[in-house]
């Protein structure tokens, strides 16, 4: 059975409880629940992590390859400042979606530049938390 992964870098367990304004009112587990239920239906499996430590995300990168069909990948503020997870990115064949659920180029410059975006298959935002589940659906086409 083909599996995704799907995970989240820094600060994304606090979602729900700060900030819904930007970021809306769902917690992490809502939306691996929803993930869940895009990828479940199609027969796939989905595994779901969380980690605010960098090289832990690198760690799960690299244990992917072989393993998974594709990464939903929303990195957080990493996305802005590593180059250690583009290297991570780049050394698998994996292919990854970036996703963030805030429209980054409405929002501070610092904030419009990813690191990472260049080594993705593609980049999802400011479509909310529904860019985790389109992400999940671009994943499961043409099986
Ligand atoms: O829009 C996104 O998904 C982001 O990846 C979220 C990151 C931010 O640093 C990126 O620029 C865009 C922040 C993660 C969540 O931070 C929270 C802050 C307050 C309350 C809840 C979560």
């Amino acid at each position: 059975m083909a599996k995704l992964l799907l995970l989240n870098g820094p600060n994304l367990n606090r979602l729900g409880k700060r900030e819904p304004e930007v970021y809306g009112s769902e917690t992490l587990d809502d939306i691996e629940h929803n993930v869940r239920e895009v990828v479940e239906a199609v027969q796939y499996q989905l595994d779901a992590k969380q980690s605010n430590h960098e090289g832990e995300l690198i760690d799960w990168i690299h244990e992917a390859e072989g393993v998974y069909k594709g990464i939903i990948f929303n990195p957080g503020a990493y996305t802005h400042t590593s180059i250690a997870l583009r290297d991570a990115i780049s050394s698998i064949t994996v292919p990854v979606i970036e996703v963030h659920i805030s429209n980054v180029h409405q929002r501070e410059e610092f904030r419009h530049t990813s690191l990472l975006a260049p080594v993705c298959r593609g980049q999802i935002v400011g479509l909310g938390t529904a860019g985790y589940q389109l992400a999940a659906k671009y994943f499961t086409l043409n099986d």
